[in-house]
């Protein structure tokens, strides 16, 4: 991004033109600040309402960047550029300044009521003649929230002639974690290189990184840890502080502090100590030492993230140490700088014994950290992911959560996509971040009165009146123009933010702000958008793991294909049990795992019980027959046939609602979305097919419902030329268990038949597939006419024929007879093979 120019303003700078160039260009680089120019009467009335001038009441870098932001903002959607002053104007003006600085310059106004920390007060305030729009912070941060909410209510066209109100954050800790390693590649991250890091030090330009923490300030987002968990000991060495500082720097202006991850045994592989026993003095002393260094550079660190004994990292257990132990050895290091710990709760034997049917890693955070209540330090915050597992399609709230009292807590949510179909499916988190957060834990004193205590309330420490908590989101953020991999993804990151701040509201307010302020105030744009957003985890949910699942993924490996036997027979514990009598995980107290009795016992008691069991969640917790009769009235198997067909028929609609956009939403954007759907629509077949073609082979049930599908020819019964037959692992990732590849170094094979049917209009579904190890190019003619082209380039995690590189290309409008002869021509490159799996002709009617 070009740099902004930066004027001096009454003595200070402030940045007027920032990045106005790339507003127009509709990357998504802006995500949801466009500031596009309002039209017609919304302009008008904005025009009449908003003064000539913003006035700031004080000169601090947070103001100053509200200032500037305020003057962006209505530069963009107004057309015009308000003046920078401070004190208070004799004109109209938006005055901004913490309250006690208004309080100081404007006693007459009669401000005396101080929202909560980082809020803010809009108040309207008249004076004679004069109208003042008031942006009142409690401190510095509030007041830069209050101008963001200000510019907010504008786009999304809400009054503001009138305003009288008073915001606060609902949870003093509101975080995100970047898994951006120090060489610059982010694990789980699908949208590009890490904006942070490159070649083991932080970037020369490091732009991006303020424009990232004026997203995140948008939103109220106040800390952001800058490395992953699995985290490089590095960070911790002498001369890498400086690189920390530099990060820190470019986010200071939003408000936002920098914390790092770091790796328990760094005393041992860094300091040179030969333990990192967190009881042993030496040890105690080398942290407080790094730390103190830390402080040295970096005076505002919001603090340190620990992922320890965890998946291979080392951790107190090494020396019987307690996770208490562990985390208040670096707790009271940060306290005399007011920095935090915060402890993940991800922590369980990836070892298991599947065979032993009362193993389970849904228990391992609740067994792991229950017992410590009340022996955490007050500056540590036990960071509890979701669920019990990890992040996956459906899974009921962390009893952990309800088993807190005396120790600080915060969510950890997963806004980057890793079990949600990458950057590559659109699926809105937020109904179901909203169902964890809502949801009663029951961990309220049996002998008061039954106050519910939703799982927002408890991490954010108002259930048990805990000094801090919050909510922290793993980001999904990269060097993508678009930041996220794809546009719709942003809505995600943006509906983090917006909970965190504000967890009581709606999915549907949020999929509302998020669109119109994205793609603009047309409602037809908003309502399909809406619809699609607020549909997609259950069309999700339908094509990979329905009734408490989990996501049927490749556990062991990408986390993206379809793969329903991957997360059996091994030691990581994400087992569904699925045989050929049943399936689901035996979770109860009376005969399974005991896990369910991990909850209070309102909770236990509903969970416990097939009659109130919910269906969403019955495989997670119960094992039944797959002729085991749902609420739903279904049978467990017709369901999981049914909710497939209907998820992928969702995704294809989801085509169908976004080609009704066209010419409403600008060109590069839209292509691109669309593209996206397209793909999704395929990926959503072959998770339908290769999900139920498993359950159908181990239930030996067939699907009750004779289904109206397109004729399907497999491309190994084609006529063929070059091309060998392969098997493809598991087989149930291709149609017929096999595909055809056409072998290295051959130039060119072919794959062809002679259509049969009537004469008409037809759609063509050619299914190949596009691995990650070259760029195979396709051709496919009827009779002597090239009908399309393509080259398998997408970005897709496997080298191999399976689930992850099936693709689906959708040739549509192609007029057949019968006689006609279909031939796809398959041009391999390097190792990649020009594999196909079928043909589908589908009549148009
Ligand atoms: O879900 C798993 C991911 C790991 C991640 C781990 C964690 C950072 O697959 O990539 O490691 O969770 O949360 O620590």
């Amino acid at each position: 991004m070009p740099s902004s120019p930066s004027f001096k303003v009454a003595g200070r700078a402030v940045v007027l033109l920032a990045a106005a160039a790339a507003l127009d260009a509709e990357t998504g680089y802006n995500a949801w600040l466009r500031y596009a120019k309002l039209t017609g009467t919304a302009l008008d009335q904005y025009r009449q309402s908003v003064p000539a001038v913003v006035a700031a009441m004080g000169d601090s870098r947070l103001e100053t960047s509200a200032q500037s932001e305020l003057i962006r903002g209505i530069r963009g959607m107004l057309g015009r550029t308000p003046r920078a002053e401070s004190g208070i104007p004799q004109e109209n003006a938006i005055v901004l300044g913490t309250l006690e600085q208004i309080r100081h310059h404007a006693p007459q106004w009669r401000l005396d009521i101080m929202p909560a920390a980082n809020g803010y007060w809009l108040k309207t305030v008249t004076a004679g003649r004069i109208r003042y729009t008031v942006i009142a912070g409690s401190d510095e941060r509030g007041v830069l929230y209050g101008a963001f909410a200000l510019l907010r209510k504008i786009a999304l066209g809400d009054a503001i002639a009138n305003l009288d109100e008073k915001e606060s954050p609902y949870a003093p800790v509101r975080w995100v974690n970047q898994w951006d390693n120090l060489d610059g590649t982010i694990e789980r991250g699908y949208g590009g290189r890490s904006i942070f890091w490159d070649n083991l030090k932080a970037r020369e330009d490091l732009t991006r990184v303020s424009d990232y923490g004026r997203m995140l300030a948008s939103l109220g987002i106040n800390g952001c840890s800058i490395n992953n968990v699995n985290a490089n000991p590095r960070v911790l060495s002498p001369e890498f502080a400086p690189q920390v500082a530099r990060i820190a720097d470019a986010f200071r202006p939003w408000g936002v502090r920098v914390a790092i991850a770091v790796d328990f045994g760094s005393p041992q592989t860094i300091g040179g100590l030969d333990t990192f026993d967190p009881l042993d003095s030496r040890v105690a002393a080398w942290w407080k030492s790094r730390i103190d260094d830390l402080y040295g550079a970096i005076p505002d660190l919001g603090g340190i993230v620990l992922k320890a004994d965890s998946e291979g990292r080392v951790g107190p257990s090494t020396y019987g140490r307690t996770h208490a132990d562990a985390a208040n050895v670096l707790a009271r290091a940060l306290k005399p700088h007011g920095g935090l710990l915060l402890y993940r709760g991800f922590v369980y034997d990836h070892h298991m014994d599947w065979r032993n049917l009362k193993n389970d890693r849904g228990r391992a955070a609740y067994d792991n950290f229950h017992d410590l209540d009340g022996k955490f330090d007050d500056n540590v915050i036990v960071q509890i992911k979701n669920g019990p597992i990890d992040f996956q399609v459906r899974e009921p709230a962390s009893p952990l959560f309800g088993a807190l009292e005396k120790t600080n807590q915060a969510i950890e949510l997963q806004i980057t996509q890793e079990y949600f179909g990458q950057s590559r499916h659109m699926v809105f988190l937020v109904p179901m971040w909203k169902e964890t957060l809502d949801f009663d834990m029951h961990a309220g004193q049996a002998s008061r009165p039954a106050v519910p205590t939703p799982v927002k309330a408890l991490v954010a420490g108002k259930t048990f009146e805990r000094p801090t908590g919050g909510l922290v989101g793993v980001a999904n953020i990269g060097l993508d123009d678009n930041w996220s991999g794809n546009q719709l993804s942003q809505a995600n990151l943006y509906g983090f933010g917006r909970l965190a701040w504000n967890p009581d509201l709606s999915a549907q307010k949020i999929a509302a702000e998020w669109t119109r302020q994205t793609f603009g105030p047309d409602p037809q744009v908003s309502a399909t958008i809406g619809q699609m957003l607020l549909s997609s985890w259950r069309t999700f949910e339908n094509y990979t793991g329905p009734l408490g699942l989990q996501t049927l993924t490749d556990i062991t490996g990408n986390h993206y294909g379809v793969n329903v036997e991957a997360s059996e027979r091994n030691g990581w514990g994400q087992w569904h049990r699925a045989d050929e009598k049943g399936v689901g995980m035996d979770r109860t107290a009376a005969s399974g795992t005991g896990f369910i009795g991990q909850y209070r016992a309102a909770v236990a008691r509903v969970y416990e019980s097939l009659e109130t069991c919910p269906d969403d969640l019955l495989l997670f917790l119960h094992h039944v027959p797959y002729t085991y009769q749902l609420h739903s009235g279904k049978t467990v198997i017709q369901s999981i046939y049914d909710s497939h067909y209907e998820g992928a028929a969702a995704v294809a609609q989801y085509v169908r609602q976004w080609k009704s956009l066209a010419g409403l939403v600008d060109e590069e954007r839209y292509g691109q979305v669309l593209a996206q759907l397209e793909y999704q629509a395929g990926q959503a077949v072959v998770w339908r097919d290769a999900v139920n073609t498993w359950f159908r082979r181990a239930s030996q049930i067939p699907d009750a419902k004779a289904r109206n599908l397109p004729p399907r020819f497999e491309a190994e019964a084609m006529s063929l030329e070059g091309y060998a037959v392969s098997d493809v692992t598991p087989m149930e990732d291709a149609s017929g268990g096999k595909a055809v590849a056409c072998p290295a170094g051959a130039p060119q094979c072919t794959a062809s038949l002679r259509f049969s049917g009537e004469p008409g209009w037809y759609t063509l579904n050619v299914q190949y597939f596009d691995q990650a190890n070259g760029t195979a190019h396709y051709r496919v003619w009827v009779g002597n006419q090239l009908v399309d082209e393509w080259a398998a380039d997408l970005r897709l995690p496997t080298a191999k024929l399976d689930s992850t590189s099936s693709t689906r290309r959708v040739i549509s409008g192609i007029a057949l007879r019968p006689g006609d002869t279909i031939r796809i021509e398959g041009r391999p490159d390097g190792a990649e093979s020009a594999a196909l799996d079928y043909l589908e002709i589908a009549r148009v009617n």
